[in-house]
């Protein structure tokens, strides 16, 4: 094993934007007089924009053409800046700025693969833009997790052969699209929802490289 590069998720394995993610569907749910519960807002993890709001009107049984999906998308689109807009380091979760230095200090390159149009603003938000090297998100990629096509699109954009990547993911899709992609995928969470990843992490937490290499062999 030659791990040469490692690529990120962001939601759910670099900052916890989830909950403000189901702030904003729930309001706009409720919008549409219905409810949207957090155990709902799970199918969500990973999903473009779009395909969110395709889930939750299937769930308040809503039938919409597409010009007033657009408009739904960028009002919950409006609403979640909002919350994004005060985002500060402090919110980076437990673990990742030491592990990102390590691998810094250990010349193993970084990309973040998201599904997020705001991955940018968000990173800049915690002041983490400097530590990824390419970055795809979600205006960059035309197909979604679990396709493997953002993290594809993460090695190419870094010259690293698939085989000499790993991907962190904190959602099924997400680890099913690091296995299509030929890479090695360490699911981020909890080990019975990330069952099909090559190895489990609760968080960065106490975690470094070296253990990361032990836990694929
Ligand atoms: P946006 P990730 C994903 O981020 C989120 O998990 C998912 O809930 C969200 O719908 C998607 O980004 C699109 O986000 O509306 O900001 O473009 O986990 O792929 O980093
Ligand atoms: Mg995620």
């Amino acid at each position: 094993m030659n791990i040469q590069a490692c690529i990120f998720d962001l939601d759910g394995v670099i900052v916890d934007t989830a909950k403000y993610h189901y702030k904003a569907w729930r309001r706009l749910a409720n919008s549409l007089d219905f409810d949207f519960t957090e155990a709902q807002n799970e199918q969500l993890k990973g999903v473009s924009r779009m395909e969110s709001l395709n889930i939750i009107l299937k769930i308040g049984n809503k039938i919409l053409d597409e010009a007033q999906k657009t408009a739904l998308t960028k009002q919950k689109n409006d609403w979640y800046l909002e919350q994004v807009a005060d985002m500060k380091s402090d919110e980076i979760l437990p673990g990742v700025v030491d592990f990102l230095n390590e691998l810094q200090t250990k010349n193993i390159r970084t990309a973040l693969g998201s599904a997020s149009k705001n991955a940018v603003l968000t990173l800049e938000k915690v002041n983490l833009l400097n530590y990824f090297e390419v970055i795809i998100d979600g205006t960059k990629t035309t197909r979604s997790k679990p396709d493997p096509q953002v993290f594809q699109l993460g090695a190419q954009g870094l010259g690293i052969a698939p085989e000499n990547c790993i991907v962190f993911e904190d959602a099924a899709k997400g680890i099913v699209a690091a296995r299509s992609a030929g890479m090695y995928a360490i699911g981020v969470g909890n080990a019975d929802e990330l069952a099909h990843a090559h190895a489990v992490i609760p968080s960065f937490e106490q975690i470094n490289f070296e253990k990361i290499k032990v836990l694929m062999c």
